[in-house]
């Protein structure tokens, strides 16, 4: 059983550790793993050097998760953190004081770039990294090129990173739109098309679908291959009950005219049958009266809970998706 997941960072790591919880039940290997070959494909438009190392947020953040080491109520960054190298950076007026790398945080980032500064792609550092803990799950950058996402803040084209816009100022500069700078030249990294073809079934995170999911389907050749898959394709939604679930999503939604409903964000996706992505899409119970717009675009439609509070209503959630997939 092969599971490709595109992911974003928070929502999708938790999304994924309810897959590995599901696939361990389903296709258990007799040793507490599974035999089902989950492999996420992550966004890097977050992605950064900072202070020289180079920072990839949302594989950090499904890393940390799966490997439960990471810290569950802020979504990012590890338990049990420290700040000791950070406050000498501010000391010395160095890096981002609004972007607070810990110091367990930190060893990760040494480590990515130390690979990088070896000639070592990111797909092939990030797999060195993440074989330090036995995740069970096969992380993917979507591209090992330098993507990042600009947010172009007015008209004259003034546009700061992603991070920055998301970490400093909150989204609440109005975007005008989203830059993928260098997006022409970049292309899957290894293994990622192959990951979408021999899929037997392909999930959407609950995701930002603009600069998490939207900034994956972007990279050349991605929508293609998922256009192409012979797999089906379900979504999770990553709106509940009419307004996003974490971060500041709906800012991302107003930039590209999408309205923050269950049902917009579907059709933004499209339907597979009609050249889009979507085979199903989940939505919650609260949001059950979108359901006839999205199946009359074609779009198989589920209404179940979609709340993750912890492993069991994950795994409960990823077993519906994968139903889903029919
Ligand atoms: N988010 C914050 O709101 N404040 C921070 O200081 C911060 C630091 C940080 C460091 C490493 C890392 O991997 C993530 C960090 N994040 C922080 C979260 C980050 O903005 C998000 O993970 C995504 O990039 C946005 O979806």
């Amino acid at each position: 059983m092969r599971i490709t997941v595109l992911s974003g960072g928070v929502g999708g790591a938790r999304f994924l550790r309810g897959v590995r919880a599901w696939a361990r039940r389903e296709y258990p290997d007799g040793a507490g793993g599974s035999t089902a070959e989950i492999t996420a494909i992550v966004n890097t438009g977050d992605d950064m050097w900072l202070t020289g190392l180079r920072i990839s947020p949302d594989l950090d953040s499904i890393m940390y998760t799966l490997a439960g080491a990471n810290d569950e109520e802020r979504g990012w960054g590890r338990v049990g953190e420290t700040e000791r190298v950070s406050g000498e950076l501010r000391a010395y007026d160095v890096g981002w004081p609004w972007f607070t790398l810990g110091d367990l945080d930190i060893g990760t980032h040494l480590a990515r770039s130390h690979f990088l500064r070896s000639g070592i792609p990111l797909s092939e550092a990030t797999a060195r990294i993440t074989a330090r803990w036995d995740i069970g799950v096969r992380l993917l950058p979507v591209t090992d090129s330098e993507v990042e996402t600009h947010v172009v803040v007015d008209e004259s084209g003034t546009s700061q990173h992603f991070q920055e816009w998301w970490t400093r100022y909150r989204a609440s500069v109005p975007a005008l739109r989203f830059v993928q700078e260098g997006v022409e030249s970049a292309e899957p990294a290894p293994g990622v098309l192959e990951a979408i073809a021999d899929a037997d079934v392909i999930l959407i995170a609950p995701s930002n679908p603009v600069v998490s999911i939207g900034t994956i389907l972007g990279i050349p050749g991605i929508r293609a291959a998922l256009t192409a898959a012979k797999a089906p394709v379900v979504g999770v939604s990553p709106i509940i009950n009419g307004a996003v679930v974490r971060g500041m999503a709906d800012a991302c939604l107003q930039a590209i005219g999408v309205a923050t409903s269950a049902d917009a964000v579907a059709l933004h996706y499209g339907a597979k049958s009609s050249g889009g992505l979507l085979t199903a899409w989940l939505v919650d119970t609260s949001d059950a009266a979108t359901a006839e717009t999205i199946s009359a675009a074609g779009i198989r439609t589920v209404v179940t809970p979609l709340w993750m509070r912890d492993v069991p209503t994950s795994s409960q959630l990823a077993a519906d998706a994968v139903a889903a997939a029919g």
